[in-house]
């Protein structure tokens, strides 16, 4: 008895987190098929301790399929999700194919999981620097106010995926023994230049747009404003974003400042927000050193909060410092716990909101 689930994506740095995060999920699995390219068809990945052969993905590999968690890249995501669909499966997808499609759900449960009642068999995960600054907010939002975000991140190299990270340490190695790093994939595949991470701090995550802002930095305004009020646009809580890329192999950070709107906010008001709230820890210690670090991140599910205090000369302001793996939160568990929640409401049919 369960479900019959397809990991899209399954031998990429998230799909193989997906693959542990489902086996330590509440998700009963009857059947679990692993996809990915041609190339790796055939390689050998285990699921509870049962190997399970990798097959390339086509559209008939989704029939008779209930749940399918993706993570093999927007086009792939754009080509098989909707097949997927149409054999009746349930797809969560850690893409940005479908993000800004406004029929379709973007969710990070600590925020607005209600929203899942009204998929038509697609729902979004969205970017990992989004969802960690969300499950750091949403509580400050719920408890005290939130008009004004201002953040700059501080990205790990593997929201690049296993090759970009694989060049991060390659590109170490060569500077440790004095050789030329060769950059080829850093800030990001398709763009004209390309410049070694390791050492360096590269200002640019994916494309630069017409605007000037990098699609990342496009990505935390809009699906900021999606998640928290339910539309990519809203002008209620104003947010803008510096996304750099640095040379730490997992978890991401991210300087965040907030206006509250809230003039005698205190930081103990925040503080105690945040013990209070699901999947977020406050680490914030500040006479012992105690504050938030990848290296201590990295694994975890949660979301880490501290060094918060209060902007100096603007009362209801704050500034604070958030890590979280963004393979986990950022990506594989919270597309698993979007699951979980599927599953949980009874959601797990084609078109729920349709019937
Ligand atoms: P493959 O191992 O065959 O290349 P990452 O984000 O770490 O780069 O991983 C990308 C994932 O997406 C890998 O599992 C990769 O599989 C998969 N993938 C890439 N292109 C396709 C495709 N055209 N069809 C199915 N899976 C793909
Ligand atoms: C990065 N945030 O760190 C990106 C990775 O929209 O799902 C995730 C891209 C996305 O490069």
């Amino acid at each position: 008895e369960g479900y019959t689930v397809v990991i899209l994506g399954a031998t990429g740095a998230v799909g193989t987190r997906m693959i542990e995060q489902l086996a330590d999920s509440t998700i009963p699995v009857a059947n679990l098929h692993l996809l990915a390219s041609k190339r790796s068809a055939g390689k050998t990945l285990t699921f509870k301790g049962t190997p399970v052969t990798v097959e390339e993905a086509t559209p008939e590999s989704f029939t008779g399929v209930d749940l399918v968690l993706a993570s093999a890249g927007g086009s792939v995501s754009k080509k098989f999700l909707p097949e997927a669909v149409k054999r009746g499966a349930v797809c969560v997808d850690n893409t940005s194919a479908f993000r800004m499609d406004p029929e379709i759900p973007l969710v990070v449960p600590e925020v607005n999981e209600d929203v899942l009642a009204q998929h038509h068999g697609i729902i979004a995960n969205p970017n990992c620097s989004t969802i960690m600054m969300m499950v750091a907010l949403e509580p400050i939002r719920q408890a005290v106010g939130l008009k004004q975000i201002i953040v700059s991140t501080y990205q790990a190299a593997s929201g690049a995926g296993q090759t970009a990270l694989t060049e991060l340490y390659q590109e170490a190695q060569d500077y440790l023994d004095h050789k030329e790093m060769q950059a080829q994939i850093f800030p990001t595949k398709g763009e004209a230049h390309h410049y070694p991470l390791a050492f360096n701090l590269l200002p640019q995550i994916d494309v630069l747009e017409d605007n000037l802002y990098s699609h990342e930095e496009w990505k935390m305004i809009h699906e900021t404003k999606k998640i928290m009020l339910g539309d990519m646009d809203s002008p209620k809580i104003k947010v803008t974003a510096t996304c750099v890329r640095v040379p730490v192999p997992i978890s991401h950070g991210e300087s965040i400042w907030i206006d509250t709107g809230k003039p005698d906010a205190t930081v103990a008001d925040l503080r105690a927000a945040i013990q209070a709230a699901p999947g977020v820890v406050l680490e914030d210690d500040p006479a012992h050193q105690v504050y938030p670090q990848p290296i201590n991140a990295t694994g975890k599910r949660e979301t880490f909060v501290g060094r918060i205090r209060p902007d100096l000369e603007n009362p209801g302001a704050f500034n604070l410092w958030a890590v979280s793996d963004n393979l986990l939160k950022g990506a594989a568990w919270n597309t698993v716990q979007i699951a979980e929640r599927l599953v949980a409401k009874d959601l797990v049919h084609p078109s729920a909101a349709a019937e």
